[in-house]
């Protein structure tokens, strides 16, 4: 992969094991679980997911649930092997859904602080090849919040942070969330925005469960960021904190695609039109998309990748992996992963292998936008 570029994955998660632990002592997804029927344990985190575990439950012959919970989710040693197999130089690790957001109040402010000191102390171990994007946790009071990006702004390894899309349990477009991301803009600290809750089980329809994680994992997540980024828009978040900066996983979901779409819709909207929402001087979707956004380059094809270079830029990408989701399964996990020369091959295939693009779009981007070479 890309032999004369040095490769930056800034899409690549882990749990540590004290939360891995957490995960064991659920009852309720999101869990860890052994099964008879499986030789590993199995993570189990989509609500997608959640039917099937009660069958597994029920029965010991039933199709195991979630995915095997492998080394390669809870291993430094894994993860810079990993690296080392992919030609990968750096990359800026992040905790895996759903981050903090199942912990109640109580809670949820002493293990972000532990999981975010645990990410520091792993980046140590590998000074200038490891990064971190920290956890918030949404759940506490804001003070507790507010406490937690002050926290991640003297964390020397600490890029920016990683968020789900239900904010406060309201949504991004909640106004009682801009003080957060007026707090994160300010520190400076870009938002890594996620997927993790999909659409609801029933647009899946009655016979979802033959078709394995497909639609909930290849649909659900991008229509949810794109649902999320655009409520933030329609909300007036971006004009409101003109500072903030957002990178929207798996390209943006499908906000490049649909952006045309979006503006065409808040043209024709009488509603907004008579609250003059839509007069002269409002920057569109797609100004937010060239400006606040940058889009990771997880999008599996050439076609995807060039609507993302054509929304934002090609100044704005950044490649990444989605390690250690989408394993192999029919070869040698300390291979070569599919999953990974599917997204190299789409820079090659769009921008030219080699060429200053491609450079940009696998590494040199991320180190400008991350500053991966301060401090
Ligand atoms: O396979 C999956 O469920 C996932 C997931 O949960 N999170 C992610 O980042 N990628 C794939």
């Amino acid at each position: 992969m890309a032999a004369n570029t040095a490769v930056v994955d800034i899409h690549t998660h882990m749990y540590p094991p004290s939360y891995v632990a957490l995960l064991a002592s659920r009852t309720a997804i999101p869990l860890v679980r052994s099964f008879p029927q499986a030789p590993d344990p199995r993570l189990i985190l989509l609500r997608a997911e959640a039917e099937a575990l009660d069958d597994a439950l029920g029965d010991p012959a039933a199709k195991p649930p979630g995915r095997p919970l492998t080394s390669h989710y809870t291993s430094l040693d894994q993860k810079i092997r990993f690296m080392d197999a992919h030609r990968i130089r750096v990359s800026v690790l992040s905790l895996a859904n759903p981050w903090l957001d199942f912990l109640d109040a109580a809670q949820s402010g002493a293990v972000g602080e532990s999981v975010n000191r645990d990410f520091d102390d792993m980046c140590a171990r590998h000074p200038g090849r490891l990064f971190f994007f920290g956890t918030l946790p949404l759940t506490a009071p804001l003070d507790t919040v507010h406490e937690s990006v002050k926290q991640l702004t003297r964390l020397k390894y600490c890029r920016g942070v990683i968020l789900g899309t239900s904010g406060l349990g309201k949504g991004l477009d909640d106004p009682d969330l801009l003080p957060i991301f007026e707090a994160v803009a300010a520190a400076p600290l870009p938002v890594f925005l996620h997927p993790h809750y999909g659409l609801p089980n029933d647009v899946w329809g009655p016979r979802a469960g033959e078709y394995g994680h497909v639609l909930p994992l290849a649909l659900g997540f991008p229509m949810e960021t794109t649902i999320a980024v655009t409520r933030m828009y329609l909300a007036g978040v971006f004009d409101k904190l003109r500072d903030l900066r957002m990178i929207l996983a798996h390209s943006g979901g499908t906000l490049p695609f649909l952006a045309g779409r979006i503006e065409s819709c808040i043209l024709h909207d009488g509603q907004l039109v008579r609250e003059a929402k839509v007069g002269r001087g409002r920057r569109t979707v797609w100004d937010v998309l060239k400006e606040q956004v940058y889009l990771d380059a997880v999008v599996y094809s050439e076609v995807g990748l060039r609507a993302a270079i054509d929304a934002s830029g090609a100044d704005r990408l950044m490649f990444g992996t989605d390690h250690p989701f989408f394993p192999p399964l029919t070869t040698d996990q300390q291979g070569g992963w599919e999953s990974v020369s599917m997204n190299a091959d789409a820079v090659a295939e769009a921008v030219g292998e080699g060429s200053a693009e491609a450079k940009a779009i696998m590494g040199s981007n991320a180190v400008r936008i991350l500053g991966l070479q301060d401090r």
